[in-house]
This record gives C-alpha cells, structure tokens and sequence, in this order.
C-alpha cells in the first residue's frame, strides 16, 4: 500500500487533475493538494480480491475532483461509491462526507464518484467534481455492492 501527499501548482495541477501521475511544471498561482490511495477489500467484500486506486483533487479555486479506478468486482454490477468521512480502519470508514452536516445526504453535500459499473473483466471507474473544497475529514473512498448491510465491500484511505 501506498500513501502520499503532494502539492502541485499550476500546469501540473492540471495535469493531475486530468488523471495523469507524474507532477512538473513551473510554480503558479493556483495549488492543488492531491490525496490518493488504494482499494483494499473489507470484510463484506471477502472473497472478492479488490484493488485499483482513488484520488481526490482538491483545488485552490474551490472544486473537488474525485477519480476512483476499482478492480476485482462482479462484473456486470452496479456498485455505489462514496467519500467517507473516517479512515477505512475506523468502523469500516463510519458515514459519508458532508460538507454541511446538517445538509442532505446526497450531492451536491455529499461526494459520490459513483454509482460505477463494472464490465466483463470486473473492473469499474467512476469520477465526480464537487463544486466546493472538500474538508480535512473527507479521508477515504468506500465502494458498496447492491443490497442490504453490511454492503461495503472495499476502501480506499486518501492521504
Ligand atoms: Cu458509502
């Protein structure tokens, strides 16, 4: 497993947030801070072998892109993604981000790179702009198969 965090400026922001790895570029005016990492399955998804990674962008100028890349899934199934606001080793990432507590429980006050569905090789992408900066609880990805709890089957922790 692999946990960074880096922040990047200008053209590279953007070249991250278009899903590239690598960061270079000259010092600009706008930062982004990108938090990322891998897929690992939980208890409820035993016997699937998930991986695959998530990444969130969070950028200066107030949006917040999550891309998520899900692999070892049923294929032919539709699956719910969300960010979480606990790390996936604290009762199973706890509830979902919200930006307003108090506000609704789906977007915009929420973030959800899904639903995602999963082709014939069992992988599945999904991605999703906020148009807000997501805050500092906003740690992890949780992807939840169809059907009653326990559903969630996989998380990743963004860090
Ligand atoms: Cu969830």
């Amino acid at each position: 497993m692999r946990f960074h965090r880096i922040v990047v400026t200008g053209a590279a922001a953007l070249a991250l947030a278009a899903g590239a790895t690598t960061a270079t570029g000259p010092a600009g005016a706008e930062a982004a801070t990108v938090t990322r990492g891998e897929f690992h399955s939980f208890a409820a998804g035993a016997g699937l072998d998930i991986g695959g990674h998530a990444q969130m962008v969070r950028s200066a100028n107030g949006y917040t892109q999550v891309t998520i890349l899900v692999s070892g899934l049923e294929p032919s199934v539709t699956y719910a993604a969300h960010v979480h606001a606990a790390p996936c080793a604290v009762g199973d990432a706890d509830g979902h981000y919200q930006l307003d507590p108090a506000g609704g429980t789906t977007p915009p006050n929420e973030i959800w790179p899904g639903p995602i569905y999963a082709n014939g090789a069992g992988m599945a992408s999904g991605r999703t702009v906020a148009e807000f900066e997501a805050g500092p609880t906003a740690v992890s990805v949780v992807v939840h198969r169809p059907g009653p709890v326990p559903n969630k089957i996989a998380c990743a922790d963004l860090a």
